[in-house]
């Protein structure tokens, strides 16, 4: 535990900021910048929302000598990406009121909206309310969006697993009422008893924290990336339990050797609800006060877990919940992937997974999804389900409706969209970066596309289109497209420079390794020509590409 005096800036924010309040109001108000106060910066993450600007205009900006061009990003809480065709609808007309109009479906599961101005956020928000939406807890030191694997057809006790994504986001919501009182009703709230956090107290945890849940065999959730992961047990058509695991996450530092990425670490298996819910938050107490307050790049759990031993740790969350864990059951994951194009599901109702690039919803010149998606909601005879991989599923459409539904997939020619990206294509994953990310040292979103099409000929050229190989981007090592749980893993370094990494496998239970550090395109293109040659020429029968360039010691 970090001495008082040693404690990260970000420590001192939070404790001062009486339950998460800050002078927010006060930054709303002053109308002599687009930015807030920074103590502030730090305060409405838990809020869900990020100070950002403009980063394609800095330059012309600063030599207008004008302030950055800011804006703010805003991230809704969706446990499991679960959205109604109704919040749908809703969340179309925020986005096209307030924001630029484009709606982000994230590696969590999520939508963000960008680019809302500083006197946009209220009406935003109290919008969003009005809806049924809010964005308490989508990002800060708290956790964040529960992540759950999406394909109902994936198993008949799909609902049931899937249940607990939101009973895992209750459990661990935070007790301040901050957000209602700035942003929707201003009224003061009288009885601050009622926000005692015990859970959070007023240090809230050492940074964020996150929490997926898979259902074995298809990890298309990437669960083991997670803070605390949890693993469907079925046995014999039913529900068993859990294996929970903990200690994941993907970021690490260019240079800072201290940080690395880690996949989470099984610690054993659950049965009730009872006990699976006692195990978290007990997880979660033991990060809050185990974890590093001094350093946030050392802060995540991973690090915890590594400080104190899996072992250690398990015992402490043992102690708290005054039960043990039993040894973990048997699991395989075999495939990671979005089931695209209809399915039926166990519950006889139908479902689209549409293919969704970096998981931006527009109308472009290719296609207009952004209407469709919104004609389709119209129907409502149909919900929405975000996968993290950034697609969305069209999801619990009955028989009856589903010609009707599938007629407007058709017509604005989504189907043919679908079908007609690259395996590669559809198996990859770009985060945001530039122009809105503070943090991004490359681009991603914005060039993971062109690069894809200058790829797909070196596969094509190899005999290789398909195989399912899973290739990532991210604009830095902070892991938001998790590049590093990639077969192909690009990791932005600098304008139009990638660390190449391999190794990683197909499945998301190896991470990949450095093989070619600050290539630039025309030498990203040359090393993959000749990776797929010799993977063409020497692979066994069924080998993926990780697995191969583990095999042939790559990396
Ligand atoms: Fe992330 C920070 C975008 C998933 C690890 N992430 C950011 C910020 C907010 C930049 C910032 O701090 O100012 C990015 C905003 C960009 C923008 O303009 O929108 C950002 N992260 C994203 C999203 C939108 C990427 C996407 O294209 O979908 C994902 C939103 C998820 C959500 O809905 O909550 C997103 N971020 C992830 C993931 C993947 C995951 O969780 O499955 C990771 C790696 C897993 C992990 O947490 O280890 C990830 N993001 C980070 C980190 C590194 C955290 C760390 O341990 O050091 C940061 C930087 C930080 O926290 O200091 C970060
Ligand atoms: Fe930004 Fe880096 Fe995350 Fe990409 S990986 S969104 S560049 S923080």
């Amino acid at each position: 535990m970090a001495a008082k005096n040693n404690l990260s800036a970000i420590e001192k924010i939070k404790t001062a900021s009486d339950g998460l309040r800050g002078t927010i109001k006060e930054s709303l108000t002053d109308e002599i910048t687009g930015a807030i106060r920074e103590d502030d910066q730090a305060v409405i993450k838990f809020h869900g929302m990020y100070q950002q600007d403009d980063r394609d205009r800095r330059e012309e900006r600063a030599e207008k000598k004008l302030d950055r061009l800011y804006s703010f990003m805003i991230r809704l809480r969706l446990p499991g990406g679960f959205i109604s065709a109704k919040k749908w609808i809703a969340a179309n007309e925020i986005a096209n009121e307030n924001s630029t109009g484009v709606i982000k479906i994230t590696t969590r599961q999520t939508i963000q909206l960008h680019g809302i101005v500083k006197s946009k956020i209220k009406p935003t928000i109290s919008a969003f309310n009005k809806a049924n939406l809010d964005s308490i807890a989508t990002c800060g030191d708290i956790n964040r969006n529960v992540t759950c694997a999406s394909h109902p057809v994936q198993s008949p006790l799909h609902a049931e697993i899937f249940s607990y994504a939101s009973k895992i986001s209750d459990l661990l919501f935070p007790k301040t009422k901050a957000y209602y009182e700035i942003w929707i009703d201003d009224e003061k709230i009288a009885d601050k008893n009622e926000e005692i956090d015990p859970l959070y107290q007023d240090r809230y945890l050492p940074r964020k924290f996150k929490i997926g849940i898979g259902i074995p065999p298809n990890n298309e959730v990437d669960v083991l990336i997670n803070d605390v992961a949890l693993i469907a047990v079925i046995e014999d058509e039913k529900l068993k339990g859990f294996n929970i695991a903990i200690g994941g996450g993907l970021s690490a530092t260019h240079g800072n050797a201290e940080t690395y990425a880690r996949l989470a670490t099984v610690i054993g298996f659950a049965d009730t609800e009872e006990k699976i819910l006692k195990t978290i938050y007990e997880v979660v107490t033991v990060q809050r006060d185990f974890g590093n307050r001094s350093d946030r790049k050392l802060a995540r759990l991973k690090y915890t877990v590594d400080k104190l031993g899996v072992e250690k740790y398990k015992e402490e969350v043992e102690k708290r919940t005054g039960f043990k864990l039993e040894p973990a059951r048997p699991y395989t994951f075999d495939e990671r992937k979005d089931y695209y194009g209809w399915h039926k599901a166990a519950n006889g109702l139908w479902y689209y997974t549409l293919f969704v690039e970096n998981g931006r919803v527009l109308d472009d010149e290719q296609v207009a999804m952004k209407t469709a998606l919104l004609e389709i909601a119209k129907t409502d005879k149909c919900n929405f389900l975000f996968t993290s991989s950034q697609n969305i599923i069209i999801s619990d459409v009955a028989e009856a409706d589903k010609e009707n539904i599938n007629a407007l997939l058709e017509s604005f020619n989504l189907v043919e969209h679908t079908d007609k990206a690259s395996l590669l294509r559809k198996n990859s994953i770009a985060c945001v970066a530039l122009p809105t990310c503070p943090l991004a040292l490359a681009e991603a979103q914005r060039y993971l596309p062109e690069l894809i099409s200058k790829i797909e000929p070196l596969l094509d050229k190899h005999d290789l289109s398909n195989n399912d190989i899973i290739l990532r981007m991210t604009g830095c090592p902070n892991g938001c497209g998790r590049s590093a749980a990639a077969e192909i893993g690009f990791i932005g370094t600098a304008p139009g420079k990638y660390n190449l990494h391999l190794g990683g496998d197909n499945e998301g239970q190896r991470l990949n390794k450095i093989y070619k550090e600050n290539l630039e395109e025309a030498a990203i293109l040359t090393e993959l020509d000749s990776l797929f040659a010799t993977f063409k020429k020497e692979k066994n029968s069924k080998e993926r590409f990780g697995d191969f360039a583990i095999r042939k010691q790559l990396v």
